[in-house]
């Protein structure tokens, strides 16, 4: 058992930590166009109005909740390092006993009303929950297996109450969904015999019925977010995978599909052999954000990060350093600012409750974005060169760009270089009414912007507001002769 965890740990780290190398080797290597009947089907952003809107989103909340938050990251006394959803792949841990868990799982106090209102606090514009995850086991009721939450003493659906909540506070649902199941006896990790390609032919629909009834059991679901696809016996299933994902679609127009669902048939998996993107938007971003705007290739992407270090589902003790609400809004901002959406991850407790740490994360970013939220709903990425003290934003359709101010420097001028047609009509800050700025121009569409003080106790946000050059100064700003 041992052995199997480190293998398929050692894949999974090489296929999630090269995804975005692999993606940018295939852009830059691929000399001529190969034939492919399962790669990417559209090159480019989609241009729909339900990926607009996704585009738009700016922040959102990730929730991983199952079986895996009973024992919490403990089995026996013991507490294991690695993360706490993945317990059940732990050699001291036997399959039977963890998959009894489900006769504990009864978390009487869930109020799906309040999972969401507290989503809505955040500022959060969609979610994406686990309706099940690598360890098979349901959170909706469905008749495909015996392992869901109608055979738990709690016995009702949870998916269904938490679409309707967060859909009525005008939060997007994603479905998170683990391809890779522990339970289902016709999992494979390969398919090697003719025995393994018969149970990996019943997999396969058992799969295609489980993703077909949760879209036909929550309408209002926006999208599917795919897990543990990255195994060689589903990256073999480039056919399969790929008319499973037409059916989909033309199932629920609109719906959006991470990079993860699925391989060409060369087995290349988030960027096909021609260097494409395959579905909707880069899913290579977990827990890790890219540097610079080259990185994202202009394709639509979301970070998925974790308050600690590596821990999705609830652990009893977080270890290591914990994320602070400053630096989960400096990835935010980062994020924003290079076209993505940041998605932060919650644990929630076996009883349904949500632990006081994630709340008053929640509370914290909710209280920031209530002032600063306009630098990012439709924030973008504005082309300008990054400076020193933070992110810009553009925010789309509009003459605003948006400054996030994370470090000020000791001479409290922020430095502000607009593109040479471009000057500053108006700057002010979204934190204080009255709270204005002159800029200094200091050259070209170059500017200071002077500070009224220089100790800041939180991030802000400063707006410009930009109009072409006709209020520039019209000095001559003289080039050195070298
Ligand atoms: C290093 O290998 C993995 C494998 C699966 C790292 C993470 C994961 C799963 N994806 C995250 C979104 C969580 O669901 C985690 O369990």
């Amino acid at each position: 058992m041992i052995k199997k965890v480190i293998l398929i740990t050692a894949i999974v780290w090489s296929c999630i930590n090269t995804a975005s190398i692999n993606a940018q080797q295939a852009a830059t290597t691929a000399q001529k166009t190969i034939a492919l009947q399962h790669g990417a089907h559209g090159v480019g952003r989609r241009r729909d109005a339900a990926m607009e809107k996704w585009r738009a989103y700016g922040l959102g909340q990730f929730v991983h909740w199952g079986l895996y938050s009973i024992p919490a990251g403990e089995w026996n006394g013991k507490q294991y390092n690695g993360a706490a959803e993945w317990i059940k792949s732990w050699k001291e841990v036997p399959a039977t006993t963890y998959d009894s868990l489900m006769y504990q799982f009864n978390p009487t106090k869930f109020n799906a009303e309040s999972w969401a209102a507290t989503a809505k606090q955040m500022g959060v514009k969609y979610v994406t929950i686990t309706t099940k995850h690598h360890d098979g086991f349901c959170l909706w009721p469905s008749k495909y297996t015996n392992f869901t939450v109608a055979n738990s003493p709690y016995k009702k659906d949870i998916i269904g109450p938490l679409v309707k909540a967060y859909d009525r506070r005008g939060i997007d649902v994603i479905l998170y969904f683990s391809i890779m199941d522990w339970h289902n006896p016709d999992w494979r990790y390969d398919i090697k015999t003719r025995e393994d390609s018969v149970a990996f032919d019943r997999f396969k629909q058992f799969t295609r019925n489980q993703l077909l009834e949760l879209l036909t059991l929550y309408p209002a679901a926006k999208g599917l977010w795919f897990d543990g696809t990255w195994d060689k016996s589903w990256v073999k299933q480039a056919a399969f995978a790929d008319s499973l994902e037409k059916e989909m679609r033309a199932m629920r127009p609109g719906l959006i599909i991470g990079s993860r669902f699925r391989a060409d048939e060369y087995g290349k998996r988030h960027f096909d052999s021609n260097g494409n993107m395959m579905g909707d938007y880069e899913q290579g971003w977990e827990r890790k954000i890219p540097e610079k705007i080259t990185d994202v290739h202009g394709n639509d992407w979301d970070c998925v990060m974790t308050v600690p270090e590596n821990q999705w589902g609830y652990s009893k003790i977080w270890k290591g350093h914990i994320k602070t609400t400053d630096e989960l809004l400096e990835m935010l901002a980062k994020c924003v600012s290079l076209d993505g959406n940041f998605v932060l991850n919650f644990g929630p407790k076996p009883d349904g409750t949500l632990r006081t740490e994630e709340l008053d994360l929640a509370k914290g970013i909710g209280a920031w974005m209530d002032t600063n939220s306009e630098a990012i709903y439709n924030g973008e990425y504005a082309g300008l060169v990054k400076q020193d003290w933070g992110y810009y934003v553009k925010k789309t359709g509009t003459n605003k760009i948006y400054m996030l101010v994370f470090n000020v420097p000791v001479s409290g001028a922020l430095n502000v270089v607009l593109p040479s047609r471009t000057a500053i009509s108006k700057v002010y800050d979204l934190g204080g009414p009255g709270l204005s700025y002159v800029p200094e121009e200091i050259g070209t569409s170059t500017y200071f912007i002077h500070l009224k003080q220089q100790t800041f106790k939180r991030p802000f946000v400063l707006v410009l507001e930009t109009a072409d050059n006709s209020k520039n100064s019209g000095a001559q700003y003289q080039k050195a002769k070298t």
